[in-house]
């Protein structure tokens, strides 16, 4: 199979990213729809790859949804869902962080920081760039992305869910994200014991700092990194 990525920017900014794993008999599809997402660009780096050695999960991370009157609340009961695992005080910290612009230079990182479940102690090697769930799609994306919006969900949540998911697979502990979209304020938690629980709203509008925190166990750090970006996963329904 073949794993096709696209991403594109603008004045040296992310606006535009996807990825999809298909047959050969649907890559020249599958490129014309991926050069077709972004709105503006003026870069756009496309990579085929070919992977050899593809996983299946039947099904995705159990999905609910939890609405709230404003972000604060939203925050609160993601601390609350995922205190069973994370201390508090290490939950309210990498809350603020993605809040206030993960990377070094105070603005969003591209990739998920990495996080020490038990001491909250940063893992990611580059600081700037974050970690990437890559290599993962469904296999019959049309027809679960029908039945998420039939539901009421969005094509965000098609692409997030299908993140979490592999992330559980990969032995991510928990994750806490929402974007950095200004208009998309609809956001997550997910563990396995939790399943994917979308919090609504998990910030203002127009509020332009989001991003994703992966808890993992620092002693399985390299193969769940191994895993999540090198291992192609396809996920078989929903
Ligand atoms: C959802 O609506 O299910 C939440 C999606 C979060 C998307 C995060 C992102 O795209 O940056």
């Amino acid at each position: 199979m073949l794993s096709v990525r696209m991403r594109a920017s603008l004045r040296g900014k992310h606006v535009s990213g996807a990825e999809r794993i298909v047959d050969e008999e649907n890559l020249t599809k599958t490129v014309l729809e991926l050069l077709e997402r972004p709105k503006s660009y003026d870069e756009i780096n496309l990579k085929v790859e070919r992977v050899e050695d593809v996983s299946y999960i039947d099904t995705p991370l159990k999905v609910s949804t939890l609405r709230f009157r404003n972000h604060i609340e939203a925050r609160e009961k993601a601390i609350e869902l995922l205190s069973y695992k994370v201390k508090e005080s290490i939950l309210r910290e990498i809350i603020d962080v993605i809040s206030t612009g993960a990377n070094l230079k105070g603005w969003n990182m591209r990739g998920a920081i990495l996080v020490d479940v038990e001491s909250g102690d940063r893992l990611e090697s580059d600081s700037n760039r974050g970690v990437r769930t890559v290599l993962l799609d469904w296999q019959d994306r049309e027809a679960v992305k029908a039945k998420l919006l039939r539901e009421g969900y969005t094509e965000r949540t098609l692409d997030a869910l299908a993140i979490a998911t592999k992330n559980v697979f990969c032995g991510v502990e928990a994750e806490i994200c929402w974007s950095d979209d200004e208009d998309y304020v609809t956001g997550y938690v997910a563990s396995p014991e939790l399943g994917y629980v979308r919090l609504d709203p998990m910030k203002k509008y127009g509020d332009p700092f989001g991003g994703r925190a992966y808890f993992v166990r620092r002693e399985r750090l390299r193969e769940v990194l191994e895993c999540l970006e090198r291992k192609a996963l396809l996920i078989k329904g929903y």
